[in-house]
Formats: C-alpha cells, sequence, structure tokens
C-alpha cells in the first residue's frame, strides 16, 4: 500500500541500542560470577575468540554509556547475566552481580536512557545445566526465583522487563548459538520438552512481574521473521505456513493467548515430539498475558515444499539460514534478495510485513530489540572507521518501519543489535554490528578502545530529528 503522507515516529519513541551480557561484557569470572553454558562451552568455531574479554563492557560500562547518550539514545537494551545475579542458578546471590547492575542502570538513567532488561539471553547457569538445564522441571523454579530478585532489585527503575531472548532460536539453532547440550539423547524431542518448561517459567514470570511491578510492562522477545513461499505453488504456500507456525506464531501464540498453535502442535504430534504437559500448565499460561512483544528482525525467510531429502536441520543452519524438516519445509534461497556477507539475506519490506502480520495477530505494542548488519569493518590509515552499508541497512529498515507505523502498527521504539562491537554468537570479533567499533581482534585484545563509526554520527543525527533525516 502506497501512502501520500507518512506518519511520524511517536513522541518518546525508544530510539536506542541492544547488546548482550555474555557477548559484551567479558570479566566471565570477576566478582563472584558462576560459569554459564556460553562460558563452559566446549569448543568455539574455527578461528573464533572466546567470550572471556569480549568487548570489557564490565570495566568500561561509564564510558560505554557516556557514548550511548552522545549518539543520543532514549533506550539501551542489555542483559543481566543470570550467573552474576546467582552465581549456582539457584540459592545464594551475589552482591557484587546485583552491585554491577545498579551501577549500569543508575548510569543510564543519569543519562535518561531507559534501561530494558532482557532477563535471560542465552546464558543459563551452568550449575543448571549439569541437571538437566531446560530438561529438568526444576529450572522452572530457578528462574523464577531469579526474576523475583530482579524484580526486588531493580524494579524501582526498570520499567520495561523482557523474559527470553530468542527462545525459539535456542530451540531450532541452539547448536550454532551454543546453547545446545550436546549430552541429549535425544535433542529432538527434548528440545521440545525445554520449550514448554521455558514458556511455563515465562508465563510465571510474566504473572509475577505484574504482582509485584504494577507499573512494569513485561513480554517476550523472540527472533521473529515473516516466512514466504518459494511460488504461488500451493504446495510452497503450505510449506511456508507450517515454517510460520513452527518458528514464529508457536511461540507467540503460547506467551500472548497461552494456547500452543494447532500446527505447530501437528508437527510435533507427527514427529513425536509431544511435551509432558503437566496438570496446571495451560492455565499458567492462559492466565499469563504481556504488556507488549519484543523481537528481533534480520530478514525474512523462504521456504518451498520439503522434497524428503537433505532436511537435517542441526548441520549447517544458523538463527538466519533455513535447512528444513522432511516432509514439512525446505530452505530456499530468494533470488529477490541480496545476502550479506555472511550468507544472510536482506530484507527491509520483509520488516513491514513481518511487523503487520505480528500486529494484526496480537494487537500488541512492539518494540524492535534487534535488527542489523554485521559486517567486517576496517579501521582507516586517519583511526576513522567508515560503514556506509550499515548506514543504508538502516536506513532501509527504519523506512518501512515508519511505513508499518504508517500502516497502523503501534511500534514504540527501535533498538538495533548492536549498541557497541560485541562478539558474535557463533562468528566472532571480526563479525561486527556496533555503532562503536572495539578495537580487538579476534585473538589479539589490542587496547579495547572505543571509536565511533560513522554509522555512530549518522544515528546520532536520525534521533536527534526523531527519524525525520534518515
Ligand atoms: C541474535 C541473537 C544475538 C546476536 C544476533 C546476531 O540471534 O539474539 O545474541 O548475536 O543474533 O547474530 P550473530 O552474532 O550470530 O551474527
Amino acid at each position: 500500500m502506497e501512502h501520500k503522507q507518512l506518519k511520524n515516529f511517536p513522541k518518546g519513541f525508544f530510539w536506542g541500542g541492544s547488546t548482550s551480557a555474555y557477548q559484551v561484557e567479558g570479566a566471565w569470572n570477576e566478582d563472584g560470577k558462576g560459569p554459564s553454558v556460553i562460558d563452559m562451552r566446549e569448543k568455539y568455531p574455527e578461528g573464533t575468540t572466546d567470550y572471556k574479554v569480549a568487548s570489557d563492557h564490565y570495566h568500561r560500562y561509564q564510558e560505554d554509556v557516556s557514548l550511548m547518550a552522545e549518539m543520543g539514545f532514549k533506550a539501551y537494551r542489555f542483559s543481566i547475566a543470570w550467573t552474576r545475579i546467582i552465581p549456582a542458578g539457584t540459592g545464594e546471590v551475589n552482591p557484587k552481580g546485583i552491585e554491577f547492575y545498579n551501577h549500569l542502570i543508575n548510569e543510564l538513567i543519569k543519562y535518561d536512557i531507559e534501561p530494558i532488561v532482557t532477563m535471560y539471553h542465552f546464558d543459563l547457569p551452568y550449575a543448571l545445566q549439569v541437571r538437566g538445564g531446560w530438561s529438568n522441571r526444576e529450572t522452572i523454579g530457578a528462574f523464577v526465583e531469579y526474576s523475583k530478585v530482579l524484580f526486588e532489585n531493580y524494579g524501582d527503575r526498570v520499567k520495561y522487563w523482557l523474559t527470553i531472548n530468542e527462545q525459539n532460536m535456542m530451540i531450532m539453532h541452539g547448536k550454532a548459538l551454543g546453547t545446545l547440550d550436546l549430552n541429549l539423547k535425544d535433542p529432538d524431542r527434548e528440545l521440545y520438552q525445554q520449550n514448554h518448561h521455558m514458556l511455563v517459567a515465562q508465563a510465571k514470570v510474566m504473572d509475577i512481574c505484574h504482582q509485584l511491578l504494577p507499573q512494569s510492562l513485561i513480554g517476550p522477545a523472540p527472533n521473529i521473521s515473516y516466512i514466504y513461499p518459494a511460488s504461488s505453488k500451493p504446495e510452497d504456500v503450505l510449506a511456508a505456513q507450517n515454517y510460520n507456525s513452527i518458528r514464529n506464531w508457536l511461540y507467540l501464540d503460547a506467551a500472548v493467548y497461552g494456547r500452543y498453535n494447532k500446527t505447530a502442535w501437528s508437527f510435533l504430534e507427527e514427529k513425536g515430539y509431544i511435551p509432558l504437559v503437566e496438570e496446571g500448565d495451560m492455565e499458567i499460561l492462559q492466565n499469563a498475558k504481556p504488556d507488549f512483544i519484543a523481537f528481533n528482525y534480520y530478514t525474512s525467510k523462504t521456504v518451498e515444499a520439503s522434497t524428503g531429502e537433505g532436511a537435517d536441520k542441526n548441520s549447517t543452519g544458523d538463527q538466519e539460514i533455513v535447512i528444513g524438516e522432511t516432509g514439512v519445509y525446505k530452505g530456499h534461497s530468494n533470488p529477490n534478495l541480496p545476502k550479506n556477507e555472511f550468507g544472510w539475506e536482506i530484507d527491509p519490506i520483509g520488516f513491514r510485513t513481518t511487523l503487520r502480520e505480528v500486529y494484526d495477530r496480537y494487537q500488541l505494542p512492539i518494540i524492535i530489540t534487534e535488527n542489523g548488519l554485521g559486517a567486517y569493518d576496517k579501521v582507516n590509515d586517519d583511526g576513522s572507521v567508515d560503514d556506509p552499508y550499515r548506514i543504508a541497512y538502516y536506513q532501509k529498515h527504519i523506512e518501512q518501519m515508519q511505513l508499518a507505523i504508517t500502516d497502523g502498527v503501534e511500534v514504540f521504539g527501535y533498538c538495533p543489535w548492536s549498541a557497541i562491537d560485541l562478539i558474535s554468537t557463533h562468528q566472532g570479533a571480526k563479525k561486527r554490528y556496533g555503532f562503536i567499533y572495539i578495537d580487538r581482534e579476534e585473538f589479539d585484545l589490542k587496547e579495547l578502545r572505543r571509536i565511533p563509526k560513522q554509522s555512530f554520527y549518522w544515528y546520532k543525527d536520525m534521533i536527534r530529528t526523531n527519524g525525520e533525516k534518515l
């Protein structure tokens, strides 16, 4: 639909940026922090660093926040490391961990930057993992206990809470992300049991948040991208519906309506992945209501009907590359879209489509908690960093977001990935996303100096004009 006049971004729109604890903080074993599944990962993909130092944000958060303030950030979406707060996953609370996030939150508030907190971003405490992780129902209780500590300590200053980052990607692409427990005997079936436990945990935490902090708002944060059929062949359209249900709606229908999506459930039945649902679980899901939907969007996906071959979902696919599932759908490279240097397609219009679809289905306000372009940025001889490709990516996506707002979608914030350079989930330090360059190499930490990129100055101007100057 074309519009003669575009609607402006709402006043008070949360322009900002995102990070996650393990990818940015470093200080992996300092001040009483316990190990997470990420820290205990046995192997990293060849040629990529671990997360021990990352961007050293733990020690340099003041400098980082002041740079975010210089850009004009209205919000900063970051995650809290469960293992800093409760090092063993349950039990003793670590005062030093509480203190670190108190400082960070206070620093943000000093500059009028709204803290938007992800409670759990891939880094499950290792102590819970050895007891079965999310396969063990007790992890639900551990997450509830942890959430209460967060609400009690930060609820006076944090209004916006995100429960679990990309639960759907942990279930579908845990191997690439490093969250998959490699000891699982029957991973596919087991993962949907874990998924069920996470859904129950999330519902309980949303409910507790509303009880303890009536002024606060809470929502899920999956990775959502609309799925296109490869052609108008009815078989391809069905495959796209299948994958939309399995990848997207399964998670949002459960979070918002407290029910399992029917197509996704029939997929679970067909594959023998039906989770054990205890008495009372569905009531817990139904009683909890999110206040908004946060989602991460990088690109659309395209699928065709499954041919029954080459559909091993644990082989090479990552969060944004579809392989397939025998008899259900098969990944298809969209010939209409360019790809980035890491093989991810780029689809700004798909962003508008996804926003419209999510809003039509759920009618809840939306905040974008990730969107961005990974690239091999380089420092020029004069010390500057030019990233015109990233600016172009943002321009096109923000333009589509404005069109979606004009279409009637209620969007209240945009926190792209990432505020500053950090370590990619599986492609190391060289895959950069930030507005601020962190001067380190894959294995040479150098001085970790902060260098604002060209996109930093562009974003600053864009925020200053509330999106008018794209
Ligand atoms: C999302 C994750 C982030 C982030 C981003 C970019 O799936 O929520 O943690 O890393 O993708 O992905 P990558 O680092 O693999 O390039």
